[in-house]
């Protein structure tokens, strides 16, 4: 009787491997925040100073950090909205990420600065204060706005639109587009 109960087990859970190793149809949010784990749609913050990493985040879903210095950390594809919040973030993207053409990054409130070594092919805003962004490739599409305050934007190749919004701005790009800057070079 027991060994029928396993064998019977046995085959439930061969019937269901395939199902529970399937590859998903879409991609599916994967970050963690502060180290737990959250697929979204919203991946939210504290107060604080918090570590949100994220190798896939899907359109229409959104990161926020909220206040506090926050690091975000992006190694995937990324069609979604991430904001840094209130406080001086750090987000970078490393050279395996994407910035999707629905993708926005946003520095929100507060000194930020962008790190973003994978390509971009959505938006990138500073937005208020004194921003530091690089990128290492602005694709056909892509557009980096420092917004208000006195930003460097520093930029590999521009196949898109580099501008430093308003106020006093310094800006570098390797090759393609010249960057929209009080000082470019
Ligand atoms: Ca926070
Ligand atoms: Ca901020």
């Amino acid at each position: 009787m027991i060994k029928n109960s396993v064998r019977a087990l046995c085959a439930l859970s061969l019937a269901l491997a395939p199902l529970l190793t399937a590859s998903p149809a879409h991609a599916v949010t994967a970050c963690t925040v502060n180290g737990v784990p959250s697929a979204g749609p919203d991946v939210t913050g504290t107060a604080g100073g918090d570590f949100i990493a994220c190798s896939m985040l899907d359109a229409g879903h959104t990161v926020n950090a909220l206040g506090g210095n926050d690091t975000i950390v992006l190694t995937g594809d990324i069609s979604g909205t991430v904001g840094g919040g209130a406080g001086s973030d750090m987000v970078r993207l490393a050279t395996t990420g994407t910035l999707n053409t629905a993708g926005v990054i946003n520095g929100d409130v507060g000194g930020d600065a962008f790190d973003l070594r994978g390509t971009v092919l959505g938006l990138v805003q500073g937005n208020e204060a004194d921003d530091f962004i690089t990128v290492g490739v602005v694709g056909a599409g892509g557009t980096v706005n420092g917004g208000a305050g006195t930003d460097f934007l520093q930029v590999g190749v521009n196949g898109g639109a580099v501008d430093g919004g308003a106020d006093f701005d310094v800006c570098q790009a390797g090759s393609g587009n010249p960057p929209v800057c009080e000082i470019v070079f």
